[in-house]
């Protein structure tokens, strides 16, 4: 008799398991060979196995961003998101925290809510009636006569949620990665006095780019291409190519003023009380981020032409409108913009592996008045126009990386969060398959 030894069961990676197993061997191989410096092989933004692999390694092992609180203020307020094959509920509870809740009904996985937001008092899955309470627990199914049912076994899954200063994240894993709880203490005193619980949503835009999500995070970590969004560079210093001391002759003039609104901006924030320091670990770190304090060009109040305030209304605790922004960068699907007036958060949703839904949400002071506090169509026409022209270089990117032609391109110096995203990726991949 032969006997073919195999490991337990228990510790195999099961043959049905999410990821095909031939997709695990290419990309050890291509994870094995990533170029240092350079832009990713095509696969990693077309091959919907890698996209598989992605939503397991990634968006189901680390720290993700839902959504603010000010999308969900009342009691019984929910969005629903769908991260890839991923689909979750957001919901404000009663006393005021927030549960995620994975959207498949325990009974026969249908989606539970069906809208992509709204109030609810109990979920009721439209199939067969089966009600959940808002931390998911069943509490009602019909049953014949005599017909049993553990209600107990069949609560919502639910995962992890950590509200960061009104932003809340959460992570799909049984054990999260650890670091992100010493990563919020760093972060939250920067996002804090602009307190997101006083604010509402002005607009929210929902855009779908024809790009793996990964070249979205990439061309969100650099300002190479910012020739390529002039409503924004009416308020925004060039980030690029200005701090190593070698000042191309036509930026010299834009850099003395940056020199000068940094210095002001820095004495302003010194007396409020205000952060200002550029914290940086955007690699080294599993929960990747760097944020700061920086000045804007013009009034220094915000993203407008001019850089005056784009709503009449301070933010929370604040007593000045020239305060810059404060931008945060987290891996691996967000970033913000925290200003006086007002904030713009932007989460990557990732559909598939040439799609991604990019939201864009603007909050406002809760007691500003559209029309007499602030014009809407003036709030948010930056960076609408910004994000349709970054939609357009992501696009040129997908369409690049599908073809055999392509090739991994040399990062600049100016790219430098490209690559640290990147490495991040690399690294939390080769982690995850190991
Ligand atoms: O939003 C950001 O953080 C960067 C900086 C400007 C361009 N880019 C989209
Ligand atoms: Fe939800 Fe049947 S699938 S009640």
């Amino acid at each position: 008799m032969s006997y073919t030894l195999t490991r337990p069961r228990s510790e195999q990676r099961p043959d049905t398991g999410f990821v095909p197993a031939e997709t695990l061997a290419q990309l050890t191989e291509l994870l094995e060979r990533r170029r240092t410096g350079y832009s990713m092989e095509g696969p990693f933004y077309t091959d919907p196995g890698i996209f598989k692999a992605d939503m397991e390694g990634i968006f189901g092992k680390h720290w993700i961003f839902t959504a603010s609180i000010a999308e969900i203020p009342e009691p019984g307020d929910y969005v629903t998101l769908d991260f890839g094959p991923y689909a979750l509920i957001v919901l404000r509870t009663d006393d005021g925290g927030v549960n995620v809740l994975h959207n498949i009904c325990r009974h026969r996985g249908a989606r539970v809510l069906t809208e992509s937001r709204g109030s609810t008092g109990n979920m009721v899955c439209g199939y067969h009636s089966w009600t959940y309470a808002e931390d998911g627990t069943l509490i009602h199914a019909s049953t014949a006569p005599g017909e049993k049912l553990d209600k107990e076994c069949f609560a919502l899954k639910r995962a992890q949620v950590r509200i960061v200063a009104g932003l809340v994240f959460t992570c799909l894993a049984e054990e999260p990665p650890e670091d992100f709880d010493e990563v919020i203490p760093l972060i939250e005193p920067y996002l804090a006095p602009h307190d997101i619980s006083q604010t509402k949503v002005a607009y929210q835009q929902n855009i779908i780019e024809e790009g793996n999500w990964k070249l979205v995070m990439e061309n969100n970590r650099e300002c190479y291409h910012c020739d390529g969004h002039p409503e924004l560079a009416c308020s925004l210093f060039p980030t690029w190519g200005l701090s190593d001391g070698l000042i191309p002759p036509h930026l010299e003039e834009v850099w003395a003023r940056n020199v000068e609104a940094k210095i002001q901006l820095e004495e302003r924030c010194d007396r409020y009380g205000l952060h200002h320091e550029v914290i940086e670990q955007l690699d080294t770190r599993i929960a990747g981020f760097r944020i700061s304090r920086e000045s804007l060009d013009g009034a220094g109040e915000s993203f407008s032409a001019t850089g005056r305030r784009l709503s009449k209304k301070l933010l929370g605790s604040l007593r000045d409108f020239r305060l810059g922004r404060c931008s945060l960068h987290l891996q691996p699907n967000s970033w913000f913009h925290f200003l006086s007036d007002h904030i713009v958060t932007f989460a990557a949703i990732p559909i598939n592996e040439h799609q991604t839904l990019v939201r864009t949400t603007w909050l406002v002071a809760d007691d500003a008045v559209e029309g007499v506090d602030y014009d809407l169509d003036e709030l948010t026409h930056v960076w609408k126009q910004t994000n349709l022209q970054d939609k357009a270089f992501v696009e040129m990117c997908q369409l690049g990386a599908a073809s055999p032609a392509y090739e991994q391109g040399p990062y600049m110096d100016s790219e430098y969060q490209v690559e640290a995203f990147v490495n991040w990726y690399t690294q939390r991949m080769r982690e995850h398959i190991a």
